[in-house]
């Protein structure tokens, strides 16, 4: 029981700056963000896009702000509506093409063909040798691109723009942008089925999309979901070995994994947060925020607020009511999410079909800091050994 608390803790460390003040004041690299907490206001800030924008300088509305490593604006992530919606529209048809059953069975292959592998090892690390195999070959798909080019961005590591030794590495990110710029010269070269080439011929406001507008679609579609979906699955894993009855319960009900895949999304919400510059002075859940300064929408705390889910640090695999805003909220909501609830949804399938039981030998959690808060978003290793349904 007391491990449970201290567990919850960690996972919900906004509760009571959630209860007390709705706030949370942070600095990041001088330029400090107020993190709003409460579901209702989160929902309320997400959709008044007027007063708190996404389209300010590239870069900034991302904590921490990637404004040195980043000039790029990111598609269509970084614009306001009506210009996103604009955007959105064009990449929307591709985006949700991981829905199609053919995709699909090619998903289910290839995560199938990863279980496996590690069911085969003794023991394996769940970041490196699995979610990140996972998350970069499922790409390949999304992407339209043969798998063999999933062998470049293993080579990356999880974070593009964070290493070990710095939380934003330009030499890093440099190396996606000139991949990107090499990829789109190739399919200018040599025209496929890729998402580039497609990106090429893609038409918006009556013109063909810009080299730079495709890099910057291109960045986020790289950087967005890449640790996001690494700590998902990590987290699943983690959590299947910590509960074996909850490994079970989907065996005997499969019919709930849908239902189970918000919930874990919910409770894990791999982005905590994003932020949004403030276009004029302003009140947010009572505080006093200036014109040109950041807020961020907290999905984490959201997802915990009491107000809205009942037992909310309970992971309960088929909840009914589940409003959670871990894909965002309103206008700008994840554009991978099809991709992504897909892939959780077949790892499920995967788990239950060939797993016996998972435990954990030894761990390093992956905790982040948000000025006073410390949380818990996934592992930096997870060793695990996975055992066979017999
Ligand atoms: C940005 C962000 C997008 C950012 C929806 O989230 O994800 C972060 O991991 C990246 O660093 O650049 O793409």
């Amino acid at each position: 029981m007391e491990e449970k608390i201290s567990q919850d803790f960690i996972n919900d460390p906004f509760v009571q700056l959630r209860q007390d003040l709705g706030i949370n004041k942070m600095d990041d690299q001088n330029d400090p963000v107020a993190m709003v907490l409460r579901h209702k206001d989160v929902r309320k800030c997400a959709h008044n896009y007027k007063t708190f924008k996404s389209g300010a300088v590239p870069g900034r509305i991302v904590v921490p702000s990637e404004v040195d490593i980043r000039d790029t604006r990111q598609i269509p992530f970084e614009v306001d509506p009506p210009e996103h919606g604009a955007y959105r529209s064009l990449l929307e048809d591709w985006f949700r093409r991981p829905l199609k059953e053919d995709y699909e069975q090619k998903l289910k292959g290839l995560i199938d063909k990863e279980i496996e592998k590690a069911i085969q090892s003794d023991q394996i690390e769940v970041v490196s040798e699995l979610a990140l195999h996972i998350q970069s070959r499922a790409l390949t798909l999304l992407l339209n691109l043969p798998l063999q080019e999933a062998e470049t961005w293993i080579s990356w590591g999880t974070h593009v723009f964070r290493s070990e030794e710095t939380k934003l590495d330009a030499s890093k990110a440099n190396i996606l942008y000139n991949y990107i710029d090499s990829q789109i010269q190739l399919s200018k070269d040599k025209p496929g089925s890729d998402i580039y080439s497609v990106l090429l011929k893609t038409e918006y406001n009556g013109r063909l999309l810009t080299d730079e507008e495709i890099r910057g679609i291109m960045i986020l579609t790289f950087a967005g979901g890449r640790d996001t979906v690494i700590n998902m699955i990590t987290n699943t894993v983690a959590y299947f070995a910590k509960n074996k009855a909850a490994l079970n319960f989907i065996k005997s009900h499969p019919e709930t994994i849908g239902k189970a895949v918000e919930e874990l999304v919910r409770y894990f919400s791999p982005l905590t947060h994003m932020g949004r510059v403030v276009t004029e002075d302003t009140i947010v859940c009572e505080h006093a925020v200036k014109s040109n300064s950041r807020i961020s929408l907290c999905w984490a705390s959201a997802n915990r607020d009491e107000t809205v889910f009942e037992n909310p640090n309970e992971v309960i695999l088929d909840r009914k009511i589940n409003p959670h805003v871990a894909f965002g909220f309103s206008h700008h909501k994840c554009l991978g999410a099809p991709h992504a609830r897909q892939v959780l949804k077949l790892l499920l399938h995967s788990l239950i079909q060939k797993v016996e039981s998972i435990s954990i030998n030894s761990h390093e959690d992956n905790l982040e800091t948000w000025g006073a808060v410390q949380r818990r978003v996934g592992y930096h290793k997870l060793l695990v050994t996975i055992s066979s349904l017999k």
